[in-house]
């Protein structure tokens, strides 16, 4: 039967190779090593957890539920560092990055908390946890933009792409917590690992794409600009949005 185990594993292998092309910016882009560093901590962050998920190793029962330790260590470091990797392209400073984090961390703390305490209060913790998630989407949506120096007009376009990716796939977490086996019990706890995975794939591994070549075409325009072969004069390729 392909269960629980069959989708860690496969979340595994994907979040090794989405590891791959971080650890080629890494070797190939100096200037840019702390954005690879972030990146490749996402993915290779994930695979680690994966496959002790994989081997059902730090499953936790607690008052009748499981709770998977490395999934919610997996979070806890992963999600601030795509968080990081999002302010160093807006060298948006440490004040809208500590509140990031903040929120952050608190939403999955209290997710946590949700899944472990019944009654009342696991309701109250999920309210808790979306209004930290409120938090984070006005940062990212409102303040961000208006805050941000972007490097060039590619950094920009490069932070919007990921930045609605990210509130996009993340807006349905919350929506599969409550469907799963820690909300009303909706999908039994095999298909939940399967769109648990699924999710964290899309918002890791292909983030992680997505940034490393969006970072490489930046690296190009700075090398362009390095050796004089950016025309001053606007010509019709120029625009930002159209160029590749
Ligand atoms: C919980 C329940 C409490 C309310 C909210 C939640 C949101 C969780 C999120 C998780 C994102 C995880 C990612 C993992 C990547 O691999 C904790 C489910 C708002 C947003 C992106």
């Amino acid at each position: 039967m392909v269960g629980t185990t069959t989708w860690a594993a496969l979340g595994a292998v994907g979040m090794a190779l989405g590891t791959l092309p971080p650890l080629w910016g890494l070797g190939n882009d100096p200037d840019r090593r702390n954005h690879y560093l972030a990146l490749v901590g996402v993915t290779g962050i994930a695979a680690v957890a994966y496959t002790l998920m994989a081997l059902r190793i730090g499953d936790l029962t607690v008052s009748g539920r499981i709770v998977s330790l490395p999934r919610y260590v997996d979070w806890l470091l992963t999600t601030p560092l795509i968080l990081l990797f999002l302010s160093m392209l807006g060298n948006t400073g440490r004040g809208s990055l500590a509140r990031l984090v903040v929120a952050d961390v608190t939403l999955l703390v209290l997710g946590a908390v949700a899944v472990v305490i019944p009654g009342t209060v696991r309701w109250l913790a999920f309210a808790g946890g979306l209004a930290a998630f409120g938090v984070l989407v006005y940062e990212l949506y409102a303040r961000i933009p208006r805050t941000a120096s972007f490097s060039n007009e590619r950094a920009r376009i490069l932070f919007v792409t990921l930045r609605n990716l990210t509130i996009a796939l993340w807006t349905l977490y919350p929506v599969v917590w409550v469907l799963a086996p820690s909300g009303i019990g909706l999908l039994t706890r095999d298909m939940t690992m399967l769109v648990v995975a699924y999710l964290d794939l899309i918002s890791k591994a292909a983030f992680v794409a997505l940034a490393v070549d969006g970072m490489d075409a930046l690296a190009d325009a700075d090398g362009a600009a390095d050796a004089g072969a950016v025309t001053v004069e606007p010509g019709p390729d120029s625009d930002p949005q159209t160029a590749d």
